[in-house]
């Protein structure tokens, strides 16, 4: 894996349907999440806090809420996340709300594209993050990032990597998912996404399901890890403004995390969703941490 880490704070809620996520970013430092990756032997570069437009809290037009301000802040992300990228570096997006992760994931899809690489995502997630204008009962934007990834969406957004789709939904393996909306469930299955959803990591476990969703990595493949937080469950992670429950425990996350840092191929991270406002005395925010931790290598005394 890239020693090199390069963290990038994105402060907004902007497309959120909750305020709060704009503090994540500093949430996440304040839990150490620099010190505690160096402390792996990882070289870390914070490069601070990127800009964009204040949250105007204006209610949905044609479907889509702040739309362009959405667009500006993803235009920021995509932006620093390829530089990091291009310099041979491993960014780690601190968001910010999920619909960041548009930005996030079309900078690495077009940074594949430009290194000859395969593209594996990771979205881990209580949602599917698949709604259009049309399908979606909030018009958040957060709501339908893996939608515009793969094409469905806002011209000015979708077209944001240069390429259009900027990603296949065949490169997408969703895990936790447990909230999905009638109209984007359909769409789901249209598109047939690969989704290891709570019924199946009920029924299989959290290994059978990371077994599959990391079957056919090769040394070729970039592999993208787009963390919602509100993927764990609201007994071990209350701050996050879209709750919901049944999801994995501290330790099936461990565990999920810990077989994605045993394939050595983890080339970026967005780490999204993150309520401070909602949280209790920052512990979300070192569960995260602690979480990312692992992904980054640490394991317990049974491994070397
Ligand atoms: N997230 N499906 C709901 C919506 O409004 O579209 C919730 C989306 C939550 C998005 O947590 O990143
Ligand atoms: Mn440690
Ligand atoms: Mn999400
Ligand atoms: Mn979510």
């Amino acid at each position: 894996m890239n020693h090199r880490i390069s963290i990038i704070g994105a402060p907004t809620d902007i497309g959120a349907g909750v305020r709060g996520a704009s503090m994540g970013p500093e949430a996440l430092r304040v839990a150490n999440i620099v010190p505690v990756l160096e402390g792996h032997g990882l070289e870390v570069l914070d490069r601070g806090n990127l800009n964009g437009p204040a949250n105007p809290w204006q209610p949905p037009k044609d479907g889509y809420r702040h739309l362009n301000e959405v667009v500006a802040w993803n235009k920021a992300v995509h932006e620093a996340v390829h530089a990091e990228l291009a310099l041979g570096r491993l960014p780690i997006l601190l968001g910010g709300d999920h619909c960041l992760g548009l930005g996030s994931i079309s900078a690495v899809a077009r940074h594949c594209r430009e290194t000859n690489k395969k593209l594996r995502i990771l979205w881990l997630d209580a949602h599917a993050d698949f709604n259009t204008n049309i399908l979606t009962p909030s018009g958040n934007l957060h709501g339908m990032p893996v939608a515009c990834l793969c094409g469905h969406g806002p011209q000015e957004l979708i077209e944001i990597g240069g390429q259009v789709p900027a990603i296949s939904p065949k490169w997408i393996r969703q895990i936790g998912i447990r909230s999905v909306d009638a109209g984007e469930k359909r769409f789901v299955h249209e598109m047939d996404l690969e989704v290891f959803d709570m019924r199946y990591i009920d029924e299989m476990g959290m290994r059978h399901a990371m077994e599959l969703a990391l079957a056919t990595l090769d040394i070729n493949t970039h592999l993208h890890v787009s963390f919602d937080v509100d993927f764990l469950d609201p007994d071990v992670a209350p701050g996050v403004g879209t709750t919901v429950k049944g999801g994995p425990t501290y330790r099936e996350a461990q565990l999920c995390m810990e077989m994605i840092a045993d394939t050595g191929r983890l080339a970026s991270l967005d780490v999204m969703e993150l309520n401070p406002a909602l949280d209790v005395r920052n512990a979300t925010a070192e569960v995260a941490v602690d979480l990312i931790e692992s992904l980054f290598g640490k394991s317990t005394l049974m491994r070397k």
